[in-house]
């Protein structure tokens, strides 16, 4: 179905990530999907919780939430397992028409172990944490402990083994195993254990990789040495856990980084240590062969930082998917910015009405009027989902969202046409300069359909197609501009738009609407 339709039948083919031609496309219910995401607070994954997670979802309307399953919500004594808590969320979000993407939070949330139970975070001997080169413990666990290692991975694949069991729905459709892993406060573990590997040869699948010759660490990488030594034993302790969950069940596994600074990205350990920032993203990409893919959490509003974090992510060996970005109006159009990088997802953090606020990061209050700009995304993409997930395999969509200071900005789209945006100028006519939106809230979607022929949608912007070769744009006219829109995939025509409606442009406000635009020449 075009939207996130739950079918209960246990015939759905497990989701999966597809690439080919170094595009990529997550398969749910058998075709590429876009995930419209909605990430609920941290502490959300509670039955009691969920109560303050639905009216959001409501409203913000999303295919697919995001939720943690805690490691200390599961097994809070060792060897003995309550999934009482997945059970009522499957229960939860099938009645509400949703996906989800569970949160495993376990050796590594945001650095250290605080949802491991008890049992691990408080035996430090048997769990061991890692050692600053000052011989300080931080709250951080060691990837050299392979306790710890079987332990997450024994709760792991007990949670995958339930999901297989209570889930031939595919409501889960992804699983990310850990959440911003890596250190804060050193480059890596300086305990003993860690530092005989560290003295070692790297190993033979990351030489390769790189193409490096043989060598220890500091031979091999100098400066750079002691991170990329922390991020392949964190990208390997994940790639461990990630495989024994996929044996027992093989959903889709990604890793979510929590970003280093594109342009200024200080030292490893300000930032976290062995995370999948993007200078180590190749020896994420070696370290751990089942994960599908690591995925950026961007909480930079500014917009060269936030369009040069999606070129990072978006590669030929790895799908971009915005697991987090900030829940503030003004994160809402880099929505578009991620459909033009071929995006399988994105999803904006702290969705639930329980009150918490993560600003500075995010929006001051969670409320109805802060979600509306998310909203009026995903009502305008929600019924072109499939529609958009299938030609983003085929590199056929351009997206784009509002740069201050830059009113007009063209995108090409193929070798005959470009796409030009406007911002900030009326519906009806306008010479001069345009001066932008009086915030920058505009953003734009072209899909190609047909060589001349495009699904069109945006807001607050004035949207143009315009031949590249002069002679042409001389004598371009439109064929048809129907506006409708996708009902099960079939498109629906509403009213075809022509006189002021085209005149100028196609120009958009905050009404969701789709149009179907065909060009000729006369
Ligand atoms: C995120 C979220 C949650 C440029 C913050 C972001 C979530 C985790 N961490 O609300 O804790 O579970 O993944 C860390 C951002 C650090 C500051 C970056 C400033």
């Amino acid at each position: 179905s075009a939207s996130g339709r739950v079918r209960a039948t246990d015939a759905s083919p497990i989701p999966r990530i597809v690439s080919e031609n170094g595009r990529h496309a997550l398969l749910v219910d058998g075709s590429p999907f876009l995930v419209l995401g909605a990430q609920v607070n941290n502490s959300s994954n509670w039955p009691q919780a969920l109560d303050d997670v639905w009216p959001a979802i409501d409203v913000l309307k999303p295919n697919t939430v995001m939720v943690p399953v805690a490691w200390e919500q599961i097994e809070a004594k060792e060897g003995e397992f309550d999934f009482s808590f997945v059970d009522v969320l499957l229960g939860q979000a099938r009645e509400h028409d949703v996906r989800l993407i569970l949160l495993w939070f376990a050796t590594w949330k945001n650095n250290g172990p605080n949802y491991a139970p008890a049992w691990v975070k408080l035996d430090n001997a048997r769990f061991p944490r890692v050692i600053t080169s000052d011989g300080r413990t931080l709250n951080s666990l060691s990837p050299h402990a392979p306790a710890t290692l079987d332990a997450d991975r024994k709760a792991f694949v007990a949670l995958m083994t339930h999901l297989k069991e209570a889930d031939p729905q595919r409501t889960v459709i992804m699983v990310q195993p850990q959440n911003e892993p890596g250190t804060y406060g050193s480059v890596r573990d300086f305990s003993p254990l860690a530092q005989a590997a560290f003295d070692g040869q790297v190993p033979e699948a990351l030489l390769k990789k790189l193409g490096k010759s043989p060598g220890t660490w500091r031979e091999a990488f100098g400066p750079d040495a002691d991170e990329f030594f922390h991020a392949w034993h964190i990208a390997r302790y994940i790639d461990q856990v990630a495989e024994a969950g996929k044996a027992a069940y093989p959903l889709p596994m990604y890793i979510n980084a929590a970003l280093r600074g594109p342009f200024n990205p200080g030292q490893p350990g300000q930032y976290a240590s062995g995370g999948p920032t993007d200078n180590v993203l190749d020896i994420y990409e070696a370290a751990a062969p089942h994960v599908d893919l690591f995925a950026p959490d961007i909480y930079m509003p500014e917009y060269m930082h936030y369009t040069t974090v999606l070129d990072r992510y978006s590669r030929g060996d790895n799908p971009l998917f915005v697991a987090e970005t900030g829940n503030r109006e003004e994160y809402a159009r880099y929505f578009f910015s991620a459909l033009g990088e071929q995006a399988i997802g994105w999803s904006p953090f702290g969705i639930d009405y329980s009150r918490y606020s993560n600003w500075p990061l995010g929006a001051k209050h969670v409320d109805e009027d802060t979600l509306e700009s998310f909203a009026l995304n995903y009502a305008i993409v929600r019924p072109a989902a499939r529609v958009i997930a299938q030609a983003s395999f085929e590199g056929r969509v351009r997206g784009v969202a509002e740069q201050p200071g830059q009113p007009v900005q063209t995108v090409k789209i193929d070798d005959r046409w470009n796409m030009v945006v406007t911002y900030g100028v009326p519906q009806f006519w306008f010479q001069g300069e345009p001066p932008g939106n009086p915030e920058p809230i505009g953003r734009a979607l072209v899909v190609q359909l047909g060589p001349d022929e495009f699904l069109v949608a945006g807001a607050h912007a004035r949207v143009n197609i315009n031949a590249s070769d002069p002679a042409m744009a001389a004598r371009q006219i439109y064929e048809y501009v129907d506006e409708g829109t996708y009902i099960d995939g079939e498109w629906v025509f509403r009213r075809r738009w022509n006189g002021d409606q085209t005149d100028y442009g196609l120009n958009f406000s905050s009404v969701p609407q789709l149009l179907r635009v065909k060009l000729a020449t006369y």
